[in-house]
């Protein structure tokens, strides 16, 4: 049985998995959790009641989890380009990015996007501020990290820049990378003309209007 991919082509944590499968050529059958009374978000809400995706079902097992899907395929689809480095050390330096760019640039950016669409008196403008703020330090923190690095961990392209394509893609929309941090802005750039990470920002495409802060018109 073919392996299903429960996600939404414009959530960022699903982008993280597709640019995985991707890259590897694995075949995957789409299970797109178009609304929450869909069917497929339905039968999600039976695997994991979190009703957080993507998730990945291969059979009887469910794996959750954008960083366990990949590593998943690492481990029972393998392809040509290895996601994880099979040097432990190497491995430990690309789950630290992978940490990063959900903790330091993901989490801040959702909860900037998340509280927009909260109802007005619902607002919180100091978890925003604080937000915001921590995206600023990622971004310089980030910029002397890339300096000379092609990928998030040197020349290999990693688990750790399927993270970084979508979640950079998305915190520049929600809190623009100044032009200062070069290394950053060129990084994303990269990460833009990476075929796979190109395809799933085409394929998202069409949902640009559901971007509640307004979708700027580039990328
Ligand atoms: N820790 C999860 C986060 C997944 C996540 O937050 N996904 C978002 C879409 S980008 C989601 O499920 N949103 C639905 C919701 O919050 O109810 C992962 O790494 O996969």
């Amino acid at each position: 049985m073919a392996l299903q991919l429960y996600f939404h082509p414009f959530s960022s944590y699903c982008q993280k998995a597709l640019v995985a499968l991707y890259e590897n050529d694995v075949p995957f059958e789409r299970q797109i959790l178009d609304g929450p009374d869909s069917p497929a978000m339905q039968r999600l809400a039976a695997l994991w009641p979190m009703k957080r995706f993507p998730v990945l079902v291969d059979g009887d097992r469910t794996i959750m989890e954008a960083t366990c899907i990949i590593e998943y395929l690492g481990l029972y689809y393998p392809g040509p380009l290895s996601l994880i480095p099979a040097d432990p050390k190497e491995a430990l330096e690309t789950r630290l990015m992978d940490r990063f760019f959900d903790n330091y640039v993901s989490t801040p950016q959702q909860r900037i996007v998340f509280d927009a669409l909260r109802p007005e008196d619902a607002r919180d403008p100091y978890g925003v501020a604080q937000a915001r703020e921590m995206l600023d330090t990622s971004y310089a923190w980030l910029d002397r990290t890339m300096a000379g690095r092609t990928w998030a961990t040197g020349e290999q392209f990693s688990l750790a820049d399927c993270a970084a394509a979508p979640f950079l893609f998305y915190a520049d929309w929600t809190h623009p990378i100044d032009a200062r941090y070069a290394n950053v802005l060129a990084y994303r750039r990269r990460l833009l003309q990476r075929p796979s990470f190109a395809r799933a920002v085409d394929e998202a495409r069409p949902y640009r209007g559901f971007f509640p802060l307004g979708a700027p018109d580039r990328d």
